[in-house]
């Protein structure tokens, strides 16, 4: 354990180049990453649902800034976990359900990492959802309040260990992680020091457990289905896409038979994450930080609730990709004014937005870029186009994607007896639900070649920098669309994670 320690002490030392200092409370601000767990973005009220009940995600966004095209750039747990500390794309990042654990060194560029050797006061607390190679999910020692679990982490706060403390008032988890906020900023106000807490709900993850103290809320409701609801809604949708367990789960999950029912359930959990976020913003208010401490408030990946007749996430629709994101920094001139912000951002874009907040340098093997630039003015970008990446589950579902802010293209490799490699092509500036596939349609030829175009950079880059272990690069040859099918063969991974 010391060997990995010491060699992380020393990968930390040589990336920030700086001195630990310890600011004091109030000359740096305060950081609050909120992350749910599967939470589709149509299930807060600002983002154009009138049918659920968000008040405290409602009104963190209407104080800060609404991002309409944020993006998980892997969408599934573990993978996205990982980006989002490391502000790297998987093949970097490298930590992946049946692919591996994060390299220490990798872990050492992490956010936490880096702002508590600056001086942050920082906390954890729920859905580690990676491991460290050495550590396994056992991360505590990197941060000075854990309230980290393993695995999936419990909705039983009595069986997630280092949070018992809580399961007598807060029996259902979620609002625990509500009331270790509340005490890792009361802790950091009297030891006077910034503080960077992050908390990883297990909401709204399977098995469905909602508080039951909440069962009044959604009661009886009916819910309206999107326009993409269905089976018929997904007959364009690429035969690779349905090899995966998204496809079977539409009717497993019951949303075929019981949407109200489903959604009630889900949409009463994403409910319980909305009263701890309201705790926590009380005790901003109570400590006098609120106005020193920004907020970022996110989900792992998104859900698809039945769009095109799938259930779960990990495909790169829209439903699964996208994610709900709001940004609240009190000092900024944005604050206050409703805003949004249609810029293309990912999960990749926080760590080196939490550095710049704490005025630390980015790390240049960093993949995202710091959004603040888009606090300031909502309607100036901070890229061109994106990659979007499924390597999980059946290699038949395995594809990239690349985004820009009107087009998604999509390749699936896969091909075999029973289908061809396919293409699809989505123009999403007016057909967000993804209900026509324009791959194949003369008129939108330029837009394709162009788009293609824009793969292969992103495809090129993965080549470049892809890590050597955890089986990244044979996806360079198996993402290249000039290589036939014929001549591709994925080969399965040895190692296996949780
Ligand atoms: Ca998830």
């Amino acid at each position: 354990m010391m060997k990995f320690l010491l060699i992380l002490c020393c990968a930390v030392a040589a990336v920030t180049g700086v001195a630990e200092a310890k600011p004091l409370q109030g000359s740096r601000p305060n950081i609050i990453y909120l992350m749910a767990d599967d939470q589709n973005f149509g299930s807060i009220g600002i983002y154009g649902n009138s049918e659920v009940i968000t008040p405290n995600m409602d009104k963190l966004g209407h104080d800060g800034v609404i991002f309409d095209r944020h993006y998980n750039t892997t969408s599934v747990c573990m993978a996205s976990r990982a980006n989002v500390m490391t502000g790297m794309y998987e093949y970097k990042a490298a930590a992946n359900f049946s692919h591996g654990d994060m390299k220490p060194e990798v872990w050492a560029k992490s956010y936490p990492v880096l702002l508590r050797k600056a001086g942050y006061l920082t906390a954890f607390a729920g859905k580690f959802g990676f491991k460290v190679d050495g550590y396994g999910y056992e991360c505590g020692e990197f941060f000075d309040i854990w309230g980290g679990a393993p695995g999936q982490s419990q909705y039983v706060t009595a069986r997630n260990k280092s949070m018992a403390k809580y399961a007598k008032e807060y029996p259902h988890s979620t609002l625990s992680y509500g009331a270790f906020g509340q005490d890792v900023i009361k802790s950091a106000v009297e030891q006077d020091k910034p503080f960077c807490l992050s908390i990883s709900f297990k909401a709204a993850h399977k098995p469905a457990t909602p508080d039951p103290r909440f069962d009044d809320v959604y009661a009886g409701k009916t819910f309206t289905k999107s326009a993409n609801f269905g089976r018929e809604a997904g007959e364009h949708m690429s035969p690779q896409s349905k090899m995966g367990r998204q496809y079977p789960r539409f009717t497993e999950w019951n949303y075929d038979t019981d949407y109200d029912g489903v959604m009630a359930k889900y949409y009463q959990q994403v409910y319980g994450i909305d009263v701890a976020l309201g705790m926590i913003r009380k005790e901003l208010e109570a400590q006098g930080v609120a106005d020193n401490t920004v907020i970022i408030y996110t989900s792992d990946n998104g859900f698809i609730c039945g769009a095109h007749g799938y259930a779960s996430k990990v495909l790169p629709m829209e439903e699964s990709a996208r994610a709900p994101l709001l940004i609240f920094d009190p000092r900024s001139p944005s604050a206050g004014k409703k805003l949004r912000s249609p810029a293309l951002t990912g999960n990749i874009d926080f760590a080196p937005t939490i550095l710049e907040l704490a005025g630390l340098p980015v790390p240049s093997t960093m993949d995202g870029v710091s959004l603040l630039p888009l606090l300031n003015d909502p309607a100036s970008d901070v890229r061109e186009q994106m990659a979007f990446i499924n390597v999980f589950g059946p290699p038949a579902t395995h594809s990239l994607t690349c985004l820009t802010k009107e087009w998604k293209y999509t390749y699936w490799w896969y091909g075999g007896a029973k289908m061809d490699p396919m293409e699809e092509l989505y123009y999403l500036k007016k057909d967000a639900l993804e209900m026509t596939n324009l791959a194949a349609n003369p008129e939108a030829r330029a837009a394709l070649e162009t788009m293609r175009a824009n793969y292969d950079t992103e495809l090129a880059r993965w080549k470049e920098q892809a890590v050597s272990y955890n089986d990244y690069q044979q996806y360079g040859t198996l993402f290249d669309r000039t290589i036939p099918a014929g001549e591709k063969k994925w080969v399965r991974v040895k190692k296996q994670s949780e």
